[in-house]
């Protein structure tokens, strides 16, 4: 067992969970460089439809997001039966403005359960001054009033903010070395900072369900079973790539991609594509 009993706890009354060892420091770099050669080839950085879904689109991912010691303290929290619905890279360059207005997933993913789980696993160093990810304890219980800002430098697709009343006093910095992962709950206010330090901030987000999560805003939705059973399934299996950019799945992944911005700009006034 990863997580202990007062991990557990923790995370059941506050939320979330953070850090968790996943990968030594070697494993990341060796993962950060397989994006970065990516990044190089097409010039410099992820279209931004590559963003998200891309566990169909590079193996490397493919892989981590069914590693046990990933999945481990997933099924700690959620149970045996996981499915990896989405992934999303949060890429922040070293000395910029970008940042993560406070938010709750549970708004705008048009999934139907509150188990669904976030797994954010670092590729670089992720101390405070690179804008690690901040977290509102307890906030998964309640539906805050969010507004949409579109600011060019916030890296969700609208600029969702919430605008009730919390207090910033009450945030709490979940720093992580390169190769540890964090957990919350997606229904927990979260948010983070511009990256002030000399290194990018570089992370991926792992989103992860239980299978009797149905799509209840997108007419169509993916996902893949990465541990356990699948009785319902309510979500296509999504393709499988054998290589990075596998050609075999860039139009399957096209699609997925596509389906998932549509879910996240429903009722948007403007359709920016960010992810
Ligand atoms: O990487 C960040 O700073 C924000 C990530 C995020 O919003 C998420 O993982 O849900």
């Amino acid at each position: 067992m990863v997580l202990n009993d007062r991990q557990i706890a923790q995370y059941e009354k506050d939320g979330y969970v953070s850090p968790i060892p996943v990968l030594s420091n070697a494993q990341a770099n060796e993962l950060r460089a397989r994006l970065e050669k990516t990044e190089r080839a097409q010039g410099g950085a992820l279209y931004p439809a590559q963003r998200s879904k891309s566990y169909i689109l590079f193996k490397w991912l493919n892989d981590l997001v069914r590693d046990p010691r990933v999945l481990d303290p997933i099924e700690q929290l959620i149970g045996p039966n996981i499915l990896i619905w989405n992934t999303i890279f949060w890429v922040k360059e070293a000395r910029s403005k970008s940042f993560v207005s406070w938010h709750q997933d549970t708004h705008y993913w048009g999934l139907s359960n509150d188990k669904v789980i976030t797994a954010w696993i670092a590729l670089s160093a992720a101390p405070i001054e690179s804008g690690c990810m901040r977290v509102m304890p307890g906030t998964h219980r309640r539906t805050l009033r969010h507004e949409d800002r579109y600011h060019d430098d916030n890296m969700l697709t609208r600029g969702q903010e919430i605008d009730d009343g919390l207090d910033e006093n009450d945030a709490v910095h979940m720093p992580l070395a390169a190769g540890e992962m964090s957990i919350h709950n997606y229904c927990l206010a979260h948010a983070s900072g511009p990256n002030n330090s000399s290194d990018r901030r570089i992370g991926i987000s792992l989103h992860f369900l239980p299978p009797d999560t149905k799509q209840i805003v997108g007419a169509w939705d993916c996902a893949t079973l990465v541990r356990g059973i699948d009785p319902h399934h309510h979500f296509e299996d999504a393709a499988v790539p054998s290589c990075d950019l596998d050609p075999a799945v860039v139009a399957y992944h096209e699609k997925a991609s596509r389906a998932l911005s549509e879910v996240l700009y429903t009722g948007a006034a403007i359709k920016d594509r960010k992810l």
